[in-house]
């Protein structure tokens, strides 16, 4: 097996220096454990430790599932981290962070199911995250097979979806995935989203013919799966497909997606162009195309309340990261020049000078 049988692309080739490849070697990243990284040449899979200096920097800036690293030929440092040609993020639970999930995915499946499980509101928000990533989003409905009118709730994703494909399966029968045979070529990569218990681990299996991941029962009263599979994992099949298993996610906050927001719900803001005042909240301002459209029942207020949501949460979540971020500079800022003055005071050898 080569880099290529695990998606090595000239994208990250022409990020090369000729004489990196004297010393060093690409790998994949395939797996994240808390201070270790899973990677694999193709030939050789190892395992790397991740160092205190990662955790200096931003968790967007660590590596990722699915990331592109340069490692030495021992196989047993990481020198540097390559530019990713995707990039899903979302904010952390509890606030903190811009937190990734995976890069240098070509395809997201975004999965939900045809039961109670299905929110069109959360599926708008994972499609607000996948819009501007970087990676072809595809809605995949599963358990098509439970459902007794699976067509309604194909036609409710694809009322929200754009110009998103929806694609409807049952994940445990192989001959129903022929749908999704376009993005399943050999060598692209696969990343799969969506709620506990949707069926994303149960989609691998059937792709590769075989048990690679444990799956689990759900919950009656909700539909909601018990959070089976615990971290991500990139899986190469044997067709060549290369697949990102990722654990059910309990939150999708935004931040980072204000394009990704206004492309997604390009039709509110068309509409709101022609609303007479030009800073109209759609509220009871008169010739409101935007209500005009939902009394006639063309859009879902459902749609407005979660696209002015999911702004307001963008717009919050954005500006505290960034405070937060300014805030962490200014300290070390000070922290160096503190450093500096000690070693003056003390008669040392000083030519180092804070960085500003
Ligand atoms: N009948 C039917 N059952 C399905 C389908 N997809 C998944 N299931 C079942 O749904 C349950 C949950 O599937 P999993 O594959 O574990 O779900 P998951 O999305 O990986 O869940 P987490 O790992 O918890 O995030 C299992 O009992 C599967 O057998 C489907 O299309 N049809
Ligand atoms: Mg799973
Ligand atoms: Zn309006």
């Amino acid at each position: 097996m080569t880099l290529y049988d695990f998606g090595w692309k000239p994208f990250f080739a022409n990020q090369l220096e000729l004489s990196e490849l004297d010393t060093c070697q690409p790998a994949r990243v395939t797996e994240v454990q808390r201070d270790a990284i899973i990677a694999t040449t193709g030939e050789t899979s190892h395992r790397l430790r991740l160092g205190g200096r990662w955790f200096q920097l931003d968790a967007i800036e660590r590596p990722t599932v699915g990331d592109w690293l340069l490692i030495d030929d021992a196989g047993e440092r990481i020198i540097r981290l390559l530019e990713r040609s995707s990039e899903l993020s979302r904010l952390a639970a509890g606030g903190q962070e811009q937190q990734l999930i995976a890069a240098n995915v070509d395809t997201l499946f975004i999965i939900t199911s045809c039961n109670d499980e299905f929110n069109a509101s959360r599926l708008e928000r994972y499609l607000a995250l996948a819009s501007n990533s970087g990676a072809t989003a595809v809605v995949v409905l599963t358990k098509t097979d439970l459902a007794d009118d699976p067509e309604a709730f194909v036609e409710q994703a694809r009322r929200v979806s754009g110009y998103t494909e929806v694609v409807a399966v049952n994940a445990l029968d192989a001959q129903s995935l022929t749908g999704l045979a376009p993005w399943c070529t050999p060598r692209s990569t696969i990343a799969l989203l969506g709620s506990s218990g949707v069926g994303k681990s149960t989609l691998l299996n059937t792709l590769a013919g075989s048990e690679r991941q444990a799956t689990g029962d759900i919950r009656e009263a909700d539909a909601h799966g018990k959070h089976t599979t615990t971290h991500r994992s990139l899986h190469r099949l044997d067709s060549g497909l290369l697949l990102l298993d990722v654990p059910g996610l309990r939150e999708v906050g935004m931040v980072g997606q204000a394009e990704g927001i206004s492309s997604l719900f390009q039709d509110i803001d068309s509409l709101s162009e022609r609303c007479r005042f030009s800073n109209c909240e759609h509220a009871s301002e008169p010739g409101c195309a935007v209500r005009a459209a939902i009394d006639s029942g063309e859009l879902d207020e459902r749609r407005l309340r979660n696209f002015e949501k999911l702004k307001r949460e963008e717009t919050f979540n954005s500006a505290t990261i960034a405070q937060k971020r300014q805030h962490y500079r200014d300290f070390a800022k000070k922290v160096r020049t503190a450093a500096h003055v000690k070693a003056q005071l003390l008669g040392g050898d000083s030519k180092r000078q804070p960085k500003p």
